[in-house]
């Protein structure tokens, strides 16, 4: 019998309705679901690829054990015993420390394995955790941390209701919108030209949202903020500076003018290469408009500035009015609020020991993993966690990081696949699919274009013996505790006795429950109470809707002193770093022998990992070194060439794609392929390779603010040399 199954794609953002008809194991169609008020039938190529990854056959089942060259099956118990042993003993022997996680990007993408986070953590106490995060939106969410006192507080741009939109460094119609889930981005898009509303688009490449936009203009990368305090020169100069309702909540709001007074136009013009005119026009189009937004992601967020456009992009919204207001920059109301549930951050209370850079939200910067773990001394990391992250691919100079891991006394993966980093494990955990656990959207949920609530069932079984994400963390937390002799409290261990009996109350489900009902719309625990709960949404197969955002201000605010901190300190003092590239910095180089590298996202990617499908990975090779006719001109570089590309961190061949999509001076590569490593058994895969930009990004090129990856604007040079 065929059934049909409604759940929300957990494969990136965008939390999109797929209509699933399956004949139990068997997936007979992927759609999207019309009835999904959030995505309203939206797919792309990915979510029919859940599919794919459901039938994998390279995809692991049962723990696997290396065995020199070879992987052997063993089982839970004694794959989840000997884990648990061998963290402890690296633990005994070489401190806290000397154990170290890395957390990917699925982990926030899964329920069971966000709710393990910071149970796990707290029972490894190492300093040494690493995520995705420093690899991308860190700086949103330390400039949150700073200005509104809490670094989950994310800022979402109003895209049903705006007139005006600024965009910065994203490629939404290839992402399908990042910090800012809105299943059906496009459509959404298309619909702000419709109704008369203008989005402006800076990227040093001309990329697919380009033709979404009302107009596209080339930036040198890395320049953004300067571009953006000449926006605020304008603002100010032209008396268009309006924070309207919010000026009593602004703390320090007098310190911002004399800033933007920092670059004139005209140099502004000369270090970004946008007209002193386009700036003008841009700020006051802003300014004036009804409803406006200004929006920045990862090429404003991975970059040396990151943090500092970050900042001024939420100074710029505020300045014009536009902050926590329809149509403008605002907050959600997410079903399960999990700001008020856990900290509200911290910065710098520690440092990572050989770079000395700062800790922020209890982790440090992916880009220090790799020294960590080789230069020795106390603390030095000799054991790792590798937890639905393929670092080896994602972060800075993976290459290192690839060589380091073999360095360690013990790795373990929690992951369904053999990638190029999950190879070097001594064990590897896998967990159930994404088709055979409950989903519901805890983070991407509080990023959000409206407050939406969705729990989407299992839709199959899982196979018997298998384990999600959940059950291993929680396997691997009591043997932890057990082999340290930490005794259980009473009530832990009545706890844990009843989820014996009662396998429900050690779920995810459980944990989600007593998040709803405590939400904001949540029917507390009164039985006749209106409101929501776990059983009442799973009333609501395609989801709900739970209205628009609406202003929320100061009651959202989690500063003590209930304000907006305008110019915290350690950003005011980082405009000097700006000041000391920028300033004088002359025209826009053309005749330079380096060129900056950035990033590039294909709607049929998924970060590194869905290269197994064939349907994602068919049709002409995606992993080309796009560059300029001109760039390629002066070097007699022709499409199809096989060119060398290098960098201080090494030198990588890729294929010449020449297009004027590009900016002079900038080339482009995209990231998360690179699977001609040895060691992968993903087939598809390896077969289409192409090359890891990561292997020429520079761990030492970070944002030393906060210490994240700055990937994009990488200086290489590239010549034709065999
Ligand atoms: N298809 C697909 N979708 C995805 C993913 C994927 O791998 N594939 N990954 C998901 C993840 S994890 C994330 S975080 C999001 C990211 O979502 P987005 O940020 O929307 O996507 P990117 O493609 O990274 O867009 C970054 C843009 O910044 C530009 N850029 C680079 N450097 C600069 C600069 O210095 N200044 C400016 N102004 N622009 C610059 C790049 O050319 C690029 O177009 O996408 C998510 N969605
Ligand atoms: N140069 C450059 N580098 C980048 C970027 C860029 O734009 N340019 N983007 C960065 C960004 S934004 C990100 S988020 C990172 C992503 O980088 P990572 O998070 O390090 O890695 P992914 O490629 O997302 O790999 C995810 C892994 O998780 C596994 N997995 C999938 N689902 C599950 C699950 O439910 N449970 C478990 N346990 N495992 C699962 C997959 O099999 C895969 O091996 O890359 C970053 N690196
Ligand atoms: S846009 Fe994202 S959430 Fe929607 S179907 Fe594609 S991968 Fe899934
Ligand atoms: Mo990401």
């Amino acid at each position: 019998m065929i059934d049909t199954h409604f759940r929300t794609c957990s494969l990136c953002e965008a939390m999109c309705g797929l209509q699933i008809e399956h004949e139990g194991n068997i997936i007979k169609s992927v759609k999207g679901d019309v009835d999904d008020p959030h995505s309203r039938g939206h797919i792309c190529p990915k979510g029919v690829a859940i599919q794919d990854l459901h039938n994998d056959p390279d995809r692991l089942k049962h723990p696997m054990k290396r065995d020199g060259e070879r992987w052997i099956k063993i089982s839970w118990q004694k794959a989840l015993d000997e884990t648990a042993q061998r963290l402890v003993d690296v633990q005994k022997k070489h401190g806290r420390d000397a154990v170290a996680t890395y957390w990917g990007n699925p982990s926030v993408h899964n329920m069971g394995t966000a709710f393990m986070i910071s149970p796990f953590n707290r029972a490894l106490k190492t300093k040494n955790n690493y995520t995705a995060t420093s690899v991308d939106q860190m700086p949103h969410q330390f400039v949150q941390y700073l200005m509104y006192g809490n670094s989950l507080l994310f800022t979402i741009p109003d895209i049903d209701r705006t007139d005006y939109m600024l965009m910065l460094g994203a490629n939404p119609a290839a992402s399908n919108g990042s910090l800012w889930s809105s299943g059906d981005v496009k459509k959404r898009m298309t619909e702000v030209t419709k109704r008369g509303g203008k989005i402006i688009l800076i990227d040093p490449r001309r990329t697919e949202t380009a033709k979404f936009v009302t107009k596209h203009h080339f930036i040198k990368p890395a320049t953004d903020a300067v571009l953006l305090l000449a926006i605020l020169r304008v603002i100010f100069e032209k008396n268009l500076a309006n924070p309207a309702h919010l000026e009593p909540l602004l703390k320090g709001w007098d310190e911002i003018e004399p800033l933007s007074k920092i670059f004139s136009l005209e140099d502004a013009a000369n270090v970004t290469g946008i007209s002193a005119a386009v700036i003008e026009n841009i700020a006051v189009e802003l300014a004036s408009a009804n409803a406006g937004v200004c929006y920045g992601r990862m090429g404003v967020s991975t970059q040396e500035f990151g943090t500092l456009c970050q900042w001024l992009i939420q100074v710029i919204n505020i300045a014009t009015g536009n902050f926590d207001r329809t149509g403008g920059m605002m907050f959600v109301k997410p079903a399960v609020d999990l700001l008020k549930a856990g900290s509200r951050g911290s910065h710098n209370s520690y440092q990572s020991r050989v770079r000395r850079l700062p800790e922020f939200d209890r982790e440090l910067p992916s880009a220090a993993l790799a020294e960590e773990m080789t230069t020795p001394g106390e603390g030095q990391i000799k054991a790792f966690i590798s937890t639905a992250g393929n670092p080896v691919l994602s972060t800075p100079n993976g290459k290192r990081l690839e060589g380091a891991l073999d360095g360690l006394d013990f790795m373990v993966a929690i992951d369904f696949y053999i990638n190029e980093t999950t190879c070097h494990a001594d064990i590897i955990l896998p967990p159930t699919g994404p088709l055979e656990h409950g989903h519901y959207d805890l983070i991407f949920n509080l990023f959000a274009v409206r407050n939406v609530a969705k729990y989407s069932g299992a839709m199959l079984k899982p196979a018997p013996g298998t384990k999600s994400d959940g059950q291993i963390f929680r396997g691997l937390i009591e043997r932890i505790n057990r082999l340290n002799g930490k005794k259980k409290k009473f009530t832990a261990r009545l706890w844990s006795g009843l989820g014996k009996i009662i396998p429900y109350l050690s779920s995810a489900e459980f944990l989600l429950d007593l998040g709803l009902r405590m939400g904001p719309y949540g029917k507390g625990f009164l039985p006749f109470a209106k409101g929501l709960s776990l059983r009442r949404l799973r009333r609501h197969p395609h989801g709900l809707d739970l209205g628009a955002l609406e202003p929320s201000l100061p009651g959202r605010l989690f500063t003590k002193d209930k304000k907006i901190n305008m110019a915290p300190e350690i950003l005011r003092n980082d405009i000097a770093r700006l000041k000391e590239r920028y300033m004088n910095s002359g025209p826009t180089h053309e005749h330079e022998q380096s060129l900056l590298l950035i990033g590039r996202r294909h709607i049929r990617t998924n970060n590194s990992w869905m290269h197994n499908s064939q349907r994602l990975v068919k049709g002409k090779n995606r992993c080309t070194l796009m560059i300029n006719p001109y760039d390629a001109g002066k070097r007699n570089i022709i499409t199809g060439q096989s060119i060398s590309v290098s960098s201080r961190s090494g030198s990588i061949r890729a294929i010449a794609e020449i297009t004027d999509d590009i900016n002079r001076g900038v080339v482009s590569l995209p990231h998360g392929w690179g699977h001609h490593r040895p060691g992968t058994t993903m087939k598809i895969a390896s077969a289409h390779a192409g090359v890891s930009i990561n292997d020429i990004t520079d761990e030492l090129l970070i944002d030393p603010v906060c210490g994240n990856a700055a990937v994009n604007g990488v200086p290489v040079t590239i010549n034709t040399n065999e």
